[in-house]
């Protein structure tokens, strides 16, 4: 018998394709070439498994086109790439890879929150551009991590790892707000206290967000929940673009409606919003919180665990339409 037809829509390392090629006939896109929608159709013809990444949207009208294809495996612990309904309803396995970046992202999400609140990108560039001169009193005062109170708007696994950095590591008082309460065993190990979002957004001295993006999640924090939070607060979003609305995030920083913002994640990514570029008072990263050679390597590694284990009649070590199974 052949073997399954397998696409890797984009580059990944050596290693991992090694491995697929030891169970699939596999098509990889090592050259890392941009597809439109039409290239990853044209692609993914005649596959019966996908490698997927953030970035490669599956949805009807590439479902449609591709109807050999029996599984799509992301490598990122978020699918909004995924239109989990048409994948269900085209009887299409979706997996992701969780857990395995929680920690990695957290720290990220932590060292954001701290280069947001002492404004470390900002003075860097100012001495990378000779305008160091002299000391002075008040030179990029920033605010404090320590001692301060930390909201996360999403308690996920991701959300409660940057707790317990906070929580544990900088004395932070730690609140957060989520769809649903963490048991009390959780919250106690979290040292976190769950609060409304309007309460969170009103005392936090530093707001991360750590929220999968969906359309209720959609610009979640725009002009009026900026607004709302104190004028010398910080705002992470390490989450996804489309939690922030940009542009006005940008006219907040601009107005110092609150005092800075770090930002990992952007709405059209890899465009950045114009007005971001203009604001001194942004630290900006190019998605890069999972980004460390051993968690990018698991999170891939997962990936191909689970086209290797669906194709070989396994369960799927992480399915997220697992119903899809039974009809196959
Ligand atoms: C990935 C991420 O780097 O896992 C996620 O959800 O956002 C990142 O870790 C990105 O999505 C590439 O797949």
């Amino acid at each position: 018998m052949s073997q399954p037809k397998i696409l890797v829509a984009r580059a990944v390392f050596p290693e991992i394709i090694d491995r697929l090629s030891q169970h699939f006939d596999v098509e990889s896109n090592q050259a890392d070439a941009s597809w439109s929608k039409a290239d990853l159709i044209e692609h993914l013809k005649g596959k019966h498994g996908a490698f997927t990444t953030g970035g490669d949207r599956i949805d009807a009208e590439v479902l449609a086109a591709c109807p050999d294809l029996k599984i799509c495996a992301n490598m990122a612990v978020g699918y909004n790439n995924f239109d989990i309904d048409a994948m269900t309803a085209a009887g299409v396995l979706a997996t992701n890879a969780p857990d395995v970046l929680t920690e990695t992202t957290a720290d990220f999400g932590f060292a954001l929150i701290m280069a947001t609140a002492r404004r470390l990108t900002e003075s860097e560039h100012y001495l990378r551009a000779g305008q160091w001169t002299k000391w002075s009193f008040d030179m990029f005062a920033g605010s404090d991590i320590h001692g301060s109170t930390l909201g996360i708007l999403g308690m996920g696994r991701i959300g409660q790892g940057i707790a317990k950095r906070g929580a544990h590591g900088f004395g932070m008082k730690v609140i957060y707000h989520n769809r649903s309460r963490l048991d009390a065993a959780l919250e106690a190990e979290c040292k976190a206290r769950y609060v409304s979002k309007e309460e969170l957004l009103k005392t936090a001295d530093h707001v991360v967000l750590v929220l999968p993006y969906s359309a209720a999640s959609h610009h979640t924090i725009g002009a009026a929940e900026l607004a709302q939070m104190k004028p010398t607060a910080t705002l992470v979003n390490i989450a996804r673009g489309g939690i922030v609305d940009d542009a006005a995030l940008a006219k907040a920083l601009k107005n110092k409606v609150i005092a800075a913002a770090g930002l990992d994640v952007f709405e059209g990514e890899p465009k950045v919003h114009p007005d971001l570029l203009q604001v001194p008072n942004v630290v900006l990263t190019p998605h890069i919180a999972s980004s460390t050679i051993p968690t990018r390597l698991a999170m891939a590694a997962l990936a191909a665990d689970n086209l290797i284990a669906f194709f070989a009649g396994k369960p799927p070590l992480t399915p997220l339409n697992a119903a899809v199974l039974a009809r196959q």
